[in-house]
């Protein structure tokens, strides 16, 4: 397969509502889309980078800067998702950025062959059960009628977004109101220190699935540490962006569980053999969404489909974030998404909706 040209584009799309997490607040998502131009047809990949370096470091101008200057020049003349994921390797970091031109080469190179992201990734499901997660809200009152509508919606499992102040109070809250059956886990993106540990222990008597990312990214002994303290599972996000570093997490005992976001890690190939490394280890993995459109969404519901997915994802519905998604929407039956089974990511832009949301458009010829 020949790379022709690819398209980098910028689209602004309005959230619902404001979105707040323990390092700041989204009020719209900047998203950058890779649309790869080849010899069999084109591909499409969704980069996962928000505006701010807050979740991680990477950044979309820089996403950007970055596939213009090094990743884009660096592919070889004929393509496909293993030889541009070996091409981008001598480059440190930028995982999310790489994610999205290997996802965009290899929904082209799928679309080419007819196989759907799901059948090429080893999915054994035509549905996924989903879960959503719910930001920190001005008030305990406001946050029981966020969930209770979303579990009106049928969503399976809610995640609150924790912080230190808000924290064991919510919980508390939505326990004594929606009852010791609902699949209930938080997520602290990186808020507190190992100097916490006797508060955070503090949320085991609510039988949480999991705590997501207590500490920083880079405290993989500390979240060791952590866990001997805690009766409830530690799930890792922001630290683990290779399997390698899973593979080190297992190792440590730093997590019994872990959050595969392909983007995070450097895309789909990556994220499998993290699943795969999981599976073998016995730790049940899950999805984690970043605010993602149609196009990053398709794609992350066939991966939530493999086996070793046995957690419910933040594969939420179109209509958690956006009000007009740039593909037809993402609906849930019964708390669950179908799986798309088209070639591809099995889901194409709207045209006329893709045009009102560009702010720019960049070209590169190869
Ligand atoms: O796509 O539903 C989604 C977002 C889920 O909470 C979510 N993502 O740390 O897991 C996480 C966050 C990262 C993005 S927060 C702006
Ligand atoms: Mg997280």
């Amino acid at each position: 397969m020949k790379i022709t040209g690819i398209e980098l584009r910028r689209i602004a799309m309005p959230l619902r509502a404001p979105f707040r997490t323990s390092f700041g607040t989204e009020h719209d998502r900047d998203v950058l889309l890779v649309r790869v131009v080849t010899t069999e047809g084109d591909g499409w990949g969704e980069c996962a980078a928000m505006t701010a370096p807050r979740y991680n470091h990477e950044y979309v101008d820089a996403a950007q800067d970055v596939l213009r200057r090094h990743l884009i020049p660096a592919l070889p003349s004929t393509v496909d998702a293993h030889a541009a994921g070996r091409a981008m390797e001598q480059f440190k970091g930028h995982k999310m950025t790489k994610a999205a031109l290997e996802t965009a080469i290899l929904d082209a190179q799928l679309r080419a062959t007819g196989e759907s992201f799901a059948s090429y990734l080893g999915a054994d499901r035509a549905s996924v059960p989903c879960g959503v997660s719910v930001g920190i809200a001005d008030s305990l009152p406001e946050l029981l009628d966020t969930v209770d509508d979303f579990v009106q919606q049928g969503y399976v499992r809610i995640k609150l977004k924790i912080e230190p102040g808000w924290d064991l109070e919510p919980v508390r809250a939505v326990r004594e109101r929606f009852g010791d059956q609902l699949l209930l886990q938080v997520d602290a993106n990186a808020a507190y220190t190992l100097a916490d540990a006797r508060h955070l222990a503090r949320l085991d008597a609510f039988d949480l699935l999991l705590i997501e990312q207590p500490l920083a990214d880079d405290d993989l002994v500390q979240h060791a540490q952590l866990a001997r303290r805690l009766t409830t599972p530690i799930c890792l996000d922001e630290s683990i962006e290779s399997a390698a570093h899973a593979a080190a997490a297992i190792t440590l005992g730093a997590c019994q569980i872990i959050n595969i976001k392909p983007g995070r890690v450097g895309g789909y190939l990556e994220a499998r053999r993290i699943h795969d490394l999981c599976r073998a280890h016995g730790v049940p993995v899950w999805c984690g969404g970043m605010l993602e459109t149609g196009l990053g969404r398709a794609a992350n519901i066939a991966l939530a489909a493999l086996p070793g997915f046995t957690l419910p994802g933040d594969t939420s519905a179109s209509n958690r974030y956006y009000a007009t998604d740039i593909t037809p929407p993402f609906e849930l039956t019964d708390g669950h998404l179908d799986v798309p089974t088209a070639p591809g990511i099995g889901t194409d832009p709207v045209p006329d909706v893709l045009a009102e949301v560009t702010t720019t458009t960049e070209w590169i010829a190869l």
